[in-house]
């Protein structure tokens, strides 16, 4: 009888022992999951729509357990050439719609009236070439991993190192506001002291639903488009939610492309709401 309740009570040990030692096995599992994406909402966040949404996702669903697939949206992120002389790249599905809404959550309450840069101060000053608002990211935002992905995605997919861009700027334009075309090199000394010239820009658009406020490329081909309702010749970019366009201010010679004339047409309906990365030649001190 001992016996018998010796074998009994081994039997339990051992099955009591197997189930703890499968639990933790299986939580260091799930944590290792989790440091492989980090623990931000926004990684979690990233993670759910690489596994769902998305067809592609069946394909490369090993790329849902790789972070720097996550932080490039390896399957999402969609390269279409626009144009090559000047430059334009549109990058569809660039940013998930959790960090649109997350950029234009942090840019809302401090919105101000957009500026233009004072050839002779380098100040920014009011003026009517641009009547949207807007505000720039702060350097400690810089450090945020959503930001710091989105950052990461910019300078893998434009080849220019993070240490170049300038701080993200979000704009907001309403119902008739626009941006006249305008180049972003500068046509001064003063502004190209840190980090030498503007060479490349990044245009992500942060909202759907807009009627007008294309981004408009009046030298980039001969080809007739829909900006602010009007029809104009040239190349005009639909701001869709997500999306991306990558165009260079200077040349394959190393010079400023004076073909890289944008502009931000009016809005006619809706709110445009973008966010713009401006590269420089060299890094930022
Ligand atoms: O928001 C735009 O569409 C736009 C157009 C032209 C933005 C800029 N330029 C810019 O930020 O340089
Ligand atoms: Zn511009």
């Amino acid at each position: 009888m001992a016996t018998a309740m010796r074998i009994v009570l081994g039997l339990l040990t051992f099955v009591t022992l197997g189930m703890i030692i499968g639990a933790l096995v299986q939580l260091a599992y799930i944590r290792k999951l989790e440091d492989t994406y980090g623990t931000e909402p926004t990684l979690r966040g990233l993670r759910g729509i690489q596994h769902g949404v998305n067809p592609l996702a069946k394909g490369i669903s090993h790329l849902a357990y790789d972070k720097e697939a996550v932080i490039l949206r390896l399957g999402y992120v969609k390269p279409e050439v626009v144009s090559w002389s000047p430059r334009i790249i549109v990058f569809h599905n660039f940013l998930s719609t959790e960090e649109c809404d997350y950029l234009r959550g942090i840019a809302k309450p401090r919105l101000k009236v957009s500026t233009v840069v004072d050839a002779k101060t380098g100040k920014g000053m009011k003026s009517d070439v641009r009547t949207s608002s807007g505000t720039f990211l702060s350097p400690d935002e810089r450090s945020y991993p959503i930001i710091q992905a989105i950052e990461k995605r910019i300078s893998v997919y434009s080849q220019v190192p993070v240490q170049n861009g300038e701080l993200i700027q979000v704009l907001r334009y309403q119902k008739s506001e626009l941006y006249r075309p305008h180049h972003d090199y500068f046509a001064d000394q003063f502004n190209i002291k840190a980090g030498g010239q503007r060479i490349a820009t990044m245009l992500m658009y942060l909202s759907d639903n807009v009627e007008g406020g294309e981004t408009y490329f009046p030298m980039a081909g001969s080809n007739e488009c829909s900006c602010g309702g009007k029809t104009v010749k040239g190349l005009c970019v639909k701001p869709t939610k997500g999306s991306a366009v990558l165009f260079w201010s200077m040349g394959l010679d190393g010079e400023s492309d004076p073909n890289s004339l944008h502009g931000g047409c009016e809005v006619l309906s809706g709110e445009k709401w973008s966010a713009t990365k401006w590269m420089r030649e060299r890094a930022i001190s």
